[in-house]
């Protein structure tokens, strides 16, 4: 297919990014108008590169016509909380939606991936209306903790490096800091409450709220 064929399948899926990106984030927003705690911390999103599609297909050996329906997440989200029990709210937030439909969930907390990887993934379906009327997009949706985020990150950076060949002493490493992270989450769990009641009266203080 050529490269601008592929631009304007790619519309849709920019639009769609944009505006989930501006409905997560207000989640944020409001809360903090509010003067209440947000489970959401951070938003983030991007839509894979052409290049990206095209090594996923060929790996995967799917056929041209199926590619939309067959990768999930060509428009992806990365929502970022602050502890592991907010990710069960966003979670729950995104199943209450009447604007995107769950296709399916992956949970990687529960059962962490061999690599170490930790995040809850939601494939949804959401519909855009682009100038050439109205698509159906697919978008995969990861929810992690600061922490769960930190670990991927760098070894995102680390699989592209070692090009998907990790040596066995930096995985094990990786290993090591997945165990740290999993402890630093439970460790900030336990004082949750105390967090959030400081970051309230901090965003008081600081005048966040005080132009209601
Ligand atoms: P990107 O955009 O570079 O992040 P597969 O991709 O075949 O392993 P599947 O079914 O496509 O599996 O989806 P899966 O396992 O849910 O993974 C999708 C995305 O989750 C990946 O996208 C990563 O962003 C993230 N992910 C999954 N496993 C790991 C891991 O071990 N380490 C890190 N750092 N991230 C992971 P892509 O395709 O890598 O693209």
């Amino acid at each position: 297919m050529e490269i601008q064929m592929w631009r304007e399948i790619l519309i849709p899926y920019q639009q769609a990014v944009q505006e989930l990106v501006i409905k997560f984030t207000s989640i944020r927003t409001e809360n903090n108008k509010l003067g209440k705690y947000s489970p959401v911390e951070l938003v983030d999103g991007r839509v894979k590169k052409i290049s990206s599609i095209l090594d996923k297909a060929r790996k995967k050996q799917i056929p041209l016509d199926s590619m939309e329906e067959e990768i999930e997440d060509i428009a992806g989200l990365r929502i970022i909380c602050q502890f592991v029990e907010d990710i069960d709210k966003v979670v729950e937030i995104i199943r209450s939606r009447s604007d995107m439909e769950i296709k399916y969930e992956k949970d990687y907390i529960s059962n962490m991936k061999q690599s170490g990887y930790k995040s809850y993934h939601i494939i949804i379906y959401y519909d855009v209306h682009t100038a050439l009327g109205k698509k159906r997009i697919q978008a995969e949706i990861q929810i992690r903790t600061l922490a769960m985020n930190f670990w991927a990150t760098i070894e995102h950076s680390l699989q592209y490096k070692y090009k998907h060949n990790i040596p066995a002493e930096i995985r094990e490493r990786l290993m090591k800091a997945a165990e740290a992270a999993h402890v630093l989450d439970e460790e900030l769990s336990t004082i949750r409450s105390e967090i959030m009641e400081a970051q309230n009266t901090f965003q008081y203080k600081s005048g966040v709220i005080a132009d209601i």
